[in-house]
């Protein structure tokens, strides 16, 4: 699995994230972003020249929604069981994959930051309230398992908002308590704890990623 920075790379971790939860052993390569040579090295591995890019036996699937996929059809635990709540995981994942624009913008994934304080503006705030009403949704009518993740079992779209979850925390934003509770599982899972350590150890700074900081 070819990833960015870890404490940047948003998509990245989505991808790595269900690559993590199918127990699949796999190398990962970490390519430092917009560091000189750095689109070099990705055209190297994909015409697409973005993180995440999986590669299996020489093969280059890129873009998070579609590694999703592909790693899903060998492992179709990644999905919710039942059908309708596959189809509203494939819903909110779609969702997240070509929405959330303003907050996306605004809050970038910043890992190791804490405290940051960002203006909240109309379309910002219409984000985060359709991300709280997604989370609390979830979490009211899963049918896919007891766990705490959005549909019970964690599935893809749980890889899908783990990053918003980050942000949340980056930049203080409160949630009510079935949100707040849901991102406590995230933020609290060992295997986005293990990004996470990994993440605060880098050391490249990404100036326009480091928003709100005082
Ligand atoms: N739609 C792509 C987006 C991937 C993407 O934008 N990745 C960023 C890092 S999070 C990247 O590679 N940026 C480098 C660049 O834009 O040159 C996906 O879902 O994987």
């Amino acid at each position: 699995m070819i990833i960015g920075n870890k404490n940047y790379s948003s998509w990245s971790l989505r991808a790595w994230l269900a690559l993590r939860k199918t127990g699949i052993a796999f190398a990962e390569k970490r390519i430092a972003l917009f560091e000189p040579g750095f689109r070099e090295i990705l055209l190297a591995h994909s015409p697409a020249a973005k993180v995440p890019i999986y590669v299996e036996s020489g093969f280059a699937i890129w873009d998070t929604l579609a590694i999703c996929e592909y790693l899903a059809e060998k492992h179709p635990a990644l999905w919710p069981a039942e059908r309708k709540s596959r189809a509203r995981a494939r819903s909110i994942s779609a969702e997240m994959h070509s929405g959330f624009q303003a907050l996306r913008t605004a809050l970038p994934m910043n890992c190791r930051a804490v405290g940051r304080r960002v203006g909240i503006t109309t379309d910002i705030a219409m984000d985060i309230d359709r991300v709280e009403g997604i989370w609390t949704d979830c979490r009211k009518n899963r049918r896919s398992g007891d766990g705490p993740w959005l549909f019970g079992d964690f599935c893809i779209a749980d890889a899908m908002f783990a990053p918003v979850a980050s942000r949340f925390r980056t930049y203080d934003i409160n949630c009510n308590e079935i949100a707040t509770e849901y991102m406590q599982t995230v933020l609290s899972d060992a295997d986005v704890r293990a990004w996470y350590a990994d993440g605060v150890l880098e050391t490249e700074i990404i100036e326009e990623d480091e928003a709100g900081a005082a």
